[in-house]
Formats: structure tokens, sequence, C-alpha cells
């Protein structure tokens, strides 16, 4: 279904609910779209969609899918607008640097990490969930590509509940930066920072929290230090058992790299064609780990926007 609702000027729309709850100091939970548009096949990704709201709502959180729809960006998505993102040919992967030329084209698109982590601070969300993060590109040396989550999470208050960040980057290299720009990384129930598809990527973490309530009061920890508006990361991993198998992980992974050198895959489409070489590699192995790992962040997210709310 599409909605054709007219831009009434303002850049940035919350939905009734979403206005409702965060007006009231009620627990919201922010959902990115460009997993669902772009990491994830159809049409699977819109039962998605539908079940990670479903997780906050049960979490006792309200639901803000976040997206840009005809050139005004929308927090908190209803279904027909979830459809319109799964299913829309030619949609748009809007990263922060996107934002102003989509809104004032009119364009369409699913936002990154960076652009809903942004959209989601400008509307006073705080906690976001998502499956993992962008971060440093293998081969980063030559071709200078690190995510731009990274740099906005060094200056965007927000929390980001993720399985860490995708097996396809450069994981150590990718923690280094995050160290390097000021960004808190904190295990749940790990000393080992997740490995996306992996339980863990083997790298260890510094700090580890057993409880929603632990990253709330990192989070007025955050705000009473009063620095620079930075992230907070509460590393989630995919529970062993729901994990790809190592072995075929690192075996269709290191084709995947092949094979995007091979067809000079660059920028934005890497990242969508090295998970969806994946799914296909692995049978479908892949998707159920991934999806595994969002559905377990949303959930842990709802937890902290609950605990959040009560007491601030
Ligand atoms: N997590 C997933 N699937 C995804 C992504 C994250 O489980 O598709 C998306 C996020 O939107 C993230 C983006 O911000 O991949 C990173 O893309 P790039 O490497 O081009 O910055
Ligand atoms: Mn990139």
């Amino acid at each position: 279904m599409r909605t054709t609702q007219q831009s009434t000027g303002t850049p940035l729309r919350p939905s009734q609910e979403v206005s409702a709850a965060l007006a009231q100091g009620a627990p919201v939970v922010a959902l990115e779209s460009t997993i669902i548009s772009h990491g994830l096949p159809q049409p699977r990704n819109l039962e998605v969609a539908l079940e990670l709201e479903e997780i906050v709502r049960e979490a006792g959180a309200v639901p803000a899918t976040i997206a840009v729809l005809d050139g005004v960006a929308r927090i908190g998505l209803d279904p027909g607008e979830l459809k319109r993102i799964s299913t829309e040919p030619g949609l748009r992967k809007l990263g922060l640097r996107d934002l102003p030329a989509a809104t004032a084209l009119r364009a369409s698109g699913a936002t990154t990490v960076s652009a809903t982590s942004f959209l989601a601070a400008r509307a006073g969300i705080r906690v976001f969930a998502t499956g993992g993060l962008g971060g440093v590109h293998r081969g980063w040396a030559d071709s200078q590509d690190e995510s731009a989550d990274l740099d906005t999470l060094s200056r965007t208050r927000i929390t980001v509940v993720c399985a860490g960040v995708k097996s396809i980057l450069d994981v150590p290299a990718t923690l280094q930066r995050l160290e390097t720009r000021g960004v808190t990384v904190v295990g749940f129930r790990t000393d080992e920072f997740p490995g996306f598809y992996l339980h863990s990527s083997g790298e260890r973490l510094d700090w580890r929290i057993e409880a929603p309530e632990q990253a709330a009061a990192i989070m007025r920890a955050q705000d009473a230090l009063g620095g620079p508006g930075t992230a907070l990361i509460v590393a989630n991993p995919v529970p062993p058992a729901e994990q790809l198998d190592p072995a075929l992980h690192d075996r269709v992974l290191a084709e995947a790299l092949a094979a995007a050198e091979r067809e000079k895959v660059t920028g934005q489409a890497i990242t969508p064609f090295l998970l969806d070489y994946l799914v296909r590699g692995t049978d479908g192995a892949s998707l159920e780990a991934n999806l595994a790992a969002v559905r377990g962040n949303t959930r842990i997210a709802g937890q902290i926007a609950t605990s959040w709310s009560k007491e601030s």
C-alpha cells in the first residue's frame, strides 16, 4: 500500500503513537529500515519488520521504525508503510549524509544505522535496536571504506543494541576506531565482542553488564558526566545454539569477499552484496542467524528503554 500524505514542510515526522509516548516519557525503541529494505530477502523482510515491532511491544515499549518517505523522515511507520519499505523497487539506502538530499528532492529510502541514529536522537528517542553495525571494511587501507555508522555514533547520544559489527568487516580495526572515537562499548552477558552471525568475534571487551538496568545506569552516567554526545553500544551476542556454523561462515565469507573483488562491488553496494551472498552460500542459515541476532537485540532494547523511562 502506498501512502501519499503531503509533506507539512517539516522534515521530521513522528507518528501519533510515537509522539504520544515521547510526550509521556514512555519507552520507545527505534528500529532501522535498511536491514528490511536492503539486508533481508523478500517476502521474509516484511514478516521480520512486523515481528520486530511486536517484540518491542511485548517488552512494554513503543516501536518506531524509521525511514524517509517522499522526502519526510518518518519516525514510526504503520503496517502499510512497513509494507512499502519492504517491497518498493528502487528504494534508496540512506546514510546520514544522504538525508538533506533525500529531504530536499522528496526521495524515499531506507535509513542505515547512521541515519537512523541521527533521526532517532533528533526525535528524542534514546534506544535503538539493529542487527550488526557497519564499520571498517577489510582492505580499508586501500578503499578508505569505513561505515558512516562509526562517525555518527561518536557524536550521537543514543544507545544501540547490536550483535557487534558485521563479520564481513575488519572487526579488530572497527573496535580500534570505536575506542579512538570515544564510543562506549559493553558486552551484554559476555566478555567477548559478538561476531554478528557468530556468538563471538574472538575479540575481548573491557566491560560487561548483566542486566538492562545497568545499561540505563550507564546512560544516566553519560548524561551526568556531560562529555561529548557519544553513543553507548550494548553488544548482545546471538545464542551459541542459534549461531551460524563457524566453519561454514568462514568458508562462504571468503568466497563472498573474493566474488565482491572480482565483480568490483564497492561503496554502498558492498554490504548488501556480501550479506546476500552469505544467505545463498549457506542455504539460508546465515539469514536465520542474522534474524536470531536482531530478535534478541530488539528484546533487550525494549527492556533497556523500559528501564530508562522508569528512572529518568
Ligand atoms: N545490520 C543487519 N543488516 C543490515 C545492516 C545492519 O543485520 O543490512 C545495515 C545497517 O543499516 C548498517 C549498514 O548501517 O548495513 C551498513 O552499511 P555500510 O557498510 O554501507 O555503511
Ligand atoms: Mn561504506
